[in-house]
């Protein structure tokens, strides 16, 4: 491997169910991660909410949700061995949890490890979808305004392991301001962690559309912001509730170069050639010298449509 390239592997989890301990959760990520190592990974990325199912989907009070799912600390003496495996085989991660703060407050939350086992990142998941109201009449809940608060972090981007690393947690992925706001910092190299359920309770969308938009989302803002992108799902069917794969690799060019062909516990790994965005920031996407933020305003300003609309010329 030449000087340029960094290992990177993604971690896909198949579904974890709710009478899935925590620990057998770790012996799957603490197995991925030496294989990701054996295969040159310098970092690892597992999902979102990786020690337990996706349990926003069901309606419990959040003093029950945070009894069952949440953890205190971190590391926690559950999550303890994929740290002494990670300084022992020197490899980062990203990890996906629920995080009860010291001050009793409830996030979303996946923090960067580095490879001396330091956690050097911490990200607060600030789009958070869903309701928080309890919905009957649906198939399955998806109470993630119910049980999280709203990050208080920001976006970040860390250097860690010879490289600028961004973090964000899945619904994020869908809005071009999370990655903007992270290439303003340099990020190099975005990672990220999902559920995604086939099904929209919302509105009737095709299951198709769901893979369609994740990856499109995540080829239009490595593109837009000549950064790697590695997504891990989890997936496959947890209970019954199928949630999609589509665990991907992205290069700044905008391609794909792993994907996940299961819905399964997997690891893909490319070696990936940390220059290949130079082309893109030094001419198209030079912001320094083609962004033009006094137009930007109104992103900062509304969050929607509803106030008034630009000036009619006469
Ligand atoms: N976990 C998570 O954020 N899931 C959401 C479902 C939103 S429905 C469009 C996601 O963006 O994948």
């Amino acid at each position: 491997m030449t000087k340029e390239r960094f290992g990177l592997a993604v971690a896909q989890l198949g579904p974890i169910h709710l009478s899935d301990s925590r620990e057998s959760a770790v012996a799957r990520l603490v197995e991925m991660m030496r294989e990701a190592a054996s295969r040159g990974a310098k970092l690892v990325v597992f999902p979102e909410l990786a020690l337990t199912t996706f349990f926003p989907r069901y309606w419990m009070s959040e003093e029950d949700a945070e009894a069952r799912f949440f953890e205190p600390s971190m590391p926690s003496p559950v999550t303890q061995p994929l740290f002494d495996l990670a300084k022992s085989l020197g490899i980062g991660f990203y990890l996906g949890y629920a995080e009860r703060a010291a001050d009793g407050r409830r996030f979303n939350t996946s923090i960067l490890v580095d490879d001396q086992a330091n956690i050097v990142g911490r990200y607060r998941k600030i789009h958070l979808p869903g309701h928080s109201d309890h919905k009957p009449e649906a198939p399955f809940q998806h109470l993630e305004k119910k049980f999280f608060e709203v990050g208080n972090d920001g976006f970040g981007v860390w250097p860690m392991l010879g490289t600028n690393v961004g973090q964000c947690i899945c619904n994020d992925r869908r809005w071009p301001e999370t990655f903007r706001v992270m290439s303003l910092q340099d990020a190099r190299l975005v990672v990220l962690g999902y559920n995604t359920p086939s099904w929209n309770i919302h509105w009737t969308e095709p299951p198709h559309l769901r893979m369609f938009h994740h990856l499109l989302s995540m080829q239009a803002n490595a593109y837009q912001n000549a950064l790697w992108i590695g997504a891990a799902a989890k997936c496959g069917s947890e209970d019954g509730f199928h949630m999609i794969g589509g665990s991907a690799i992205v290069a700044p060019t905008g391609e794909i170069v792993a994907q996940s062909q299961s819905e399964e516990d997997e690891v893909i790994f490319a070696a990936i050639d940390m220059t290949l965005g130079d082309n893109f920031r030094n001419h198209v996407f030079n912001f320094a010298k083609h962004r033009r933020p006094e137009h930007y305003g109104l992103i900062v300003e509304r969050t929607g449509v509803g106030t008034p609309l630009a000036p009619q010329v006469e």
